[in-house]
């Protein structure tokens, strides 16, 4: 009940402070030493627990190092302190041993509540693949709305001119790169972004083909390792369109730096357009293959 009061009015708060700051971070900032509340309902508690666990640390700092300073200012040897004899206390150590408990089970229990929400992937609306290569990813689409989707997917590498730009001796200006809405993206763009439609939950598999990434988006509130023979899955639903940014989270090698990960979230509708439109490119490029492939062999060869 008392666990329960706290930790609605940490949610109150954190939400209240995510409305403030949210809309400002939804690209990477100069300087921006706070994790970000992010864009989801999930990134937002997350956001609410690392700040309740911060002001708590905060609180706690304050009380041990104004202990500190004021015994050591109040009692200093010049001033004629003598040193106590006693080393024990009972009520004291039972103080100090049920208050810290308290303190990390207020903690621990909002905590769980959202580690538990977090992994629960059911009842999710769609399902995109994603698989991590050595430097780049790639998202298949498996269904939407319970229905299979028809061989949907695509590689998504650092684009061309951010490739041209990093290249050694390049001589070219990186901070010349900019995304429509003005943001320096420098390293941080794509070829293709991984559309997703906003207002859905999206569940996500995620594995590697080669060695061990991570595809993490900080305004979603989570990253997921990508290990080859494994399939991890996490989920999301993004409240707003827009474009979201992240990299891969686990070194992998020469080229981890290079391998940026860009969501572009779109109204349902719009998505709905995109992904069928998709769909039919895919099945004229498969009956292209298939008429290729049936070509009969002349008579007389082979
Ligand atoms: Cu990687």
């Amino acid at each position: 009940m008392k666990f329960g009061g706290i930790w609605r009015k940490a949610g109150a708060w954190a939400a209240a402070s995510a409305l403030a700051s949210g809309a400002a971070w939804a690209n990477p900032q100069p300087w921006q030493l706070n994790l970000t509340s992010g864009v989801t309902d999930t990134s937002r508690q997350v956001y609410g627990l690392h700040m309740l666990a911060f002001w708590v640390c905060v609180g706690i700092g304050v009380v041990v190092f104004g202990a500190m300073i004021v015994a050591m200012v109040r009692f200093r040897k010049s001033k004629g302190a003598v040193a106590e004899t006693w080393s024990h206390n009972t009520k004291l150590e039972l103080v100090w041993t049920v208050i810290p408990v308290l303190i990390l089970i207020s903690l621990a229990w909002p905590a769980t509540r959202t580690m538990i929400r977090m992994t629960d992937t059911s009842g999710a609306d769609m399902t995109v693949k994603i698989t991590a290569y050595q430097w780049k990813w790639r998202y298949d689409y498996v269904d939407y709305q319970g229905k299979p989707v028809n061989r949907v997917g695509f590689i998504s590498k650092l684009d061309s001119e951010n490739d041209r730009v990093r290249q050694l001796g390049s001589g070219l200006d990186p901070w010349s790169l900019k995304s429509a809405d003005g943001f320096d993206d420098y390293l941080l763009n794509v070829d293709h972004p991984l559309v997703l439609p906003a207002g859905v939950k999206v569940r996500f598999v995620i594995t590697a083909d080669d060695v061990i990434h991570a595809w993490w988006v900080p305004q979603l509130g989570w990253k997921q390792d990508a290990i080859p023979g494994i399939v991890n899955s996490q989920w999301t639903q993004i409240d707003e369109p827009g474009i979201y940014r992240g990299q891969c989270a686990e070194l992998c090698g020469q080229d981890h730096g290079f391998m940026p990960i860009v969501v572009k979230a779109v109204p349902k509708a719009e998505f709905e357009q995109w992904l069928t439109a998709q769909e039919a490119a895919s099945a004229v490029d498969q009956a292209a293959h298939t008429a290729q492939t049936n070509v009969p062999t002349p008579a007389g060869r082979g």
